[in-house]
């Protein structure tokens, strides 16, 4: 146990038991959680216990500025509401020998603590919809990338399946006979925004790219278009982020995001891999590759 953790677990049970002996122990408790959560806020980025590093993509840095808004908004709630909290506890706690005040509530700040939420909920709602709008309005879509799909990416227990259109063609809702196939493995050109068609095979999943702070449910029966934009180059998790099935902890794959030149060579390359007879050398022009090949019908 490290010996800071001893440290404030020693400091913690003297703060609640001095608490407890100048019959203070409810202010204490609560002051102490509050300064406890804040406390491990602050530090939690030194321990890795926060955002995966910086995000990598435009739509990312918008989401990231929207979830500190929303902390800042919540974090000066909290303390205001402990504040209160403990300030209550020490001014009306039991007396010997004084009558407890009664009071039939106030009309004015009943009203006050019901306009100030709800004017900050519609604040954070109007706020948040032009992000919102990008990220799930197919038509707000970058027009190239959405009339040109990248791959389509199926979820199944346990993988990702990925389908690419042969080099020079366009994705097609149906297989095509010369599509390119990989597993756990999506390729992508960086700096520009792309496509891809979601699609689940069984249960609900859920693609996420945490880097990219993108995250979107693969529903069976739906193909779901999700945008995105790599601002790297090089190797970032793809993770599955629904609970679905025992296998769902190696659900991993990986994004890698290249130079445009590089990713065509890499489709080229992919699918002269997959034309590889054996005999020609891999420059077998149009083999037949599918993924699942059909079940031989029996009589
Ligand atoms: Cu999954």
């Amino acid at each position: 146990m490290s010996p800071w953790l001893i440290i404030l677990s020693l400091g913690s049970a003297a703060v609640l038991l001095a608490g407890a002996l100048t019959k203070k122990f409810w202010p204490a408790f609560f002051g102490l959680s509050a300064v406890a959560t804040v406390g491990i806020s602050v530090l939690a980025p030194s321990y890795r216990w926060w955002l995966p590093g910086g995000a990598q993509s435009p739509m990312g840095t918008e989401i990231d500025d929207l979830f500190y808004m929303i902390l800042i908004i919540t974090t000066v709630t909290y303390i205001a509401v402990h504040v209160v909290l403990i300030t209550a506890l020490i001014k009306f706690s039991g007396k010997p020998g004084v009558k407890a005040s009664f009071s039939h509530g106030s009309h004015a700040l009943e009203v006050v603590w019901t306009i100030v939420p709800a004017a900050i909920l519609l604040f954070i709602s109007l706020y948040q919809i032009d992000v919102w709008m990008r990220f799930r309005n197919f038509a707000t879509f970058n027009r190239h990338s959405r009339e040109n799909p990248v791959a389509e990416v199926t979820a199944r227990q346990f993988e990702w399946r990925i389908r690419y259109p042969a080099p020079g063609k366009k994705l097609m809702q149906k297989p095509q006979p010369d599509d390119l196939y990989t597993v756990n493995d999506l390729h992508v050109p960086f700096g520009e925004p792309v496509v891809i068609q979601l699609r689940s095979e069984d249960v609900l999943h859920s693609f996420f790219l945490p880097h990219l702070r993108i995250k979107q449910d693969a529903v069976p029966g739906a193909i779901i278009p999700v945008q995105f934009q790599a601002n790297f180059e090089g190797e970032q998790e793809l993770v599955c982020a629904e609970l679905c099935g025992w296998g769902h902890y190696k659900m991993r794959g990986q994004l890698t995001a290249q130079r445009k030149s590089e990713f065509d060579k890499y489709l080229r390359d992919l699918q002269a891999r997959q034309s590889d007879d054996g005999v020609s050398g891999g420059r077998a022009a149009a083999v037949v590759t599918q993924a699942t090949p059909k079940a031989e019908n029996h009589p």
